[in-house]
């Protein structure tokens, strides 16, 4: 098999990257280790930047996420006892995000390739790369080849794209954290309508949502946490504990759908590129979740990499595939530091002596009392 671009991984990354392609009039195959169904049902992300919405919408995928999303215009930060709105509306007027759930975009993406016929092979085995430093790399897969002009990692964090780069080539950035997210999908309908980003003693909560019906929680648990020792009673006293802590709030159970434990990390590779092969999303970069960036980035990265492959293909153009890497790496630094920022301003870390406690209140009460702070985390938030 032959095509322009081959693409490993149908994630978000992946499969927008083959979808703009398309609509550039440039062929590509994806090659996904998982089935259609389970990448369709993963729960991850939630948020999504209103560049995120615009490419979706202006690409003709986002139908069902004008329709269905939910437009937010600001978050709540809660600790010490009250609540304190971040008012995107009055901060940073004209840019919200909206609340659409991540397996949604997969699904519309999936439904949209396969609609004009595209190719995108689902529980391909033993994905191999090849010949990345010469012109005419390959891809080979149980049963299968694939000779391509250049091929797209989108893989994620545990692909095989990033380890097929010669030792050394690469250069890694990256911070653990010492605790996890426990992430619970909920039938039932939300207890507030925006988002609450909660700090308290025992650790943080978020409370956030995915449609009228359906809440979503998270809790900061100790790094490798094992699911088992949160049975539903457990995870709904403690989100109670954590995010009854304004007067006149109660949140509403219900049945719990889905649980999973998430571990925390910042990570870089530098340069996103080797040869033909170029990484894009989570294959390159990840953050914590408490900024809501990971998801949006993969999208930021696929836009600027059509660009420079539409140059490439189209007039034979280098100069932007050269500065792919760079071209990404600003924004993907700035998302690194907002993300390990509200981590940092939100998580209790066992290391915190009544000192540190001290400094993360008073960073909480500058954040939520000046107007030039508050228009930091907005802007970040909302997108740069
Ligand atoms: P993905 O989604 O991980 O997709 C990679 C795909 O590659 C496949 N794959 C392979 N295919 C072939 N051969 C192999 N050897 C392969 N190895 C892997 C995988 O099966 C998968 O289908 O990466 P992509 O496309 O870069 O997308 C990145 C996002 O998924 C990720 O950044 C976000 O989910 C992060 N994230 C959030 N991002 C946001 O923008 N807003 C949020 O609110 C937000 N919340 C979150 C999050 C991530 C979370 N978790 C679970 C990590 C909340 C959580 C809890
Ligand atoms: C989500 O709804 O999944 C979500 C929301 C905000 C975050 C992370 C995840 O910061």
């Amino acid at each position: 098999m032959r095509t322009q671009v081959g693409i490993i991984g149908a994630g978000p990354a992946g499969l927008l990257l083959s979808h703009l392609l398309h609509l550039r009039g440039i062929e590509s195959v994806v090659l996904e280790l998982r089935s259609r169904e389970h990448v369709e049902r993963r729960v991850r992300a939630g948020v999504l930047e209103q560049g995120t919405v615009d490419t979706l919408v202006a690409s003709g995928v986002g139908d069902r996420l004008l329709r269905e999303g939910l437009v937010h215009q600001g978050i709540e930060l809660r600790y010490g006892g009250a609540g304190h709105r971040i008012a995107f509306d009055r901060l940073v007027p004209g840019r919200s995000v909206t609340v659409y759930g991540q397996q949604e975009v997969v699904k519309d993406l999936i439904a949209a390739r396969l609609a004009v016929g595209g190719d995108v092979r689902f529980e391909v085995r033993d994905v191999a790369l090849h010949g990345l430093d010469t012109a005419s790399p390959s891809i080979t897969f149980e049963g299968g080849r694939l000779d391509c002009d250049v091929i797209a990692g989108c893989d994620g964090f545990h692909g095989v794209s990033r380890p097929s780069v010669p030792a050394g080539a690469l250069t890694e950035f990256s911070r653990d954290y010492p605790f996890a997210w426990l992430g619970v999908l909920a039938q039932v309908k939300p207890s507030a309508s925006e988002l609450i980003y909660a700090r308290t003693e025992r650790g943080f909560a978020l409370h956030s949502m995915r449609s009228p019906e359906i809440s979503r929680f998270y809790l900061q648990v100790p790094a490798g946490e094992p699911l088992e020792s949160w049975p539903d009673e457990r995870v709904w006293a403690e989100l109670k504990t954590r995010l009854e802590t304004v007067p006149g709030f109660t949140l509403a159970t219900g049945e719990i759908l889905e649980k999973s434990v998430t571990p925390m990390r910042s990570f870089v590779v530098e340069p996103m590129r080797y040869g033909r092969l170029f990484l894009a999303g989570d294959a390159a970069h990840i953050v914590p979740p408490t900024g809501a960036k990971g998801m949006n980035l993969a999208v930021s990265d696929v836009r600027v990499l059509t660009e420079a492959l539409a140059a490439f293909f189209g007039e034979g153009e280098t100069g932007l595939l050269d500065g792919y890497s760079d071209a990404c790496l600003r924004r993907v630094w700035r998302a690194q530091h907002f993300s390990w920022w509200m981590t940092t301003l939100l998580h209790t870390f066992e290391s915190d002596d009544a000192y540190g406690t001290r400094l993360q209140t008073s960073h909480l009460d500058y954040v939520t009392s000046s107007e030039a702070a508050a228009t930091t985390l907005a802007e970040n938030y909302v997108g740069m």
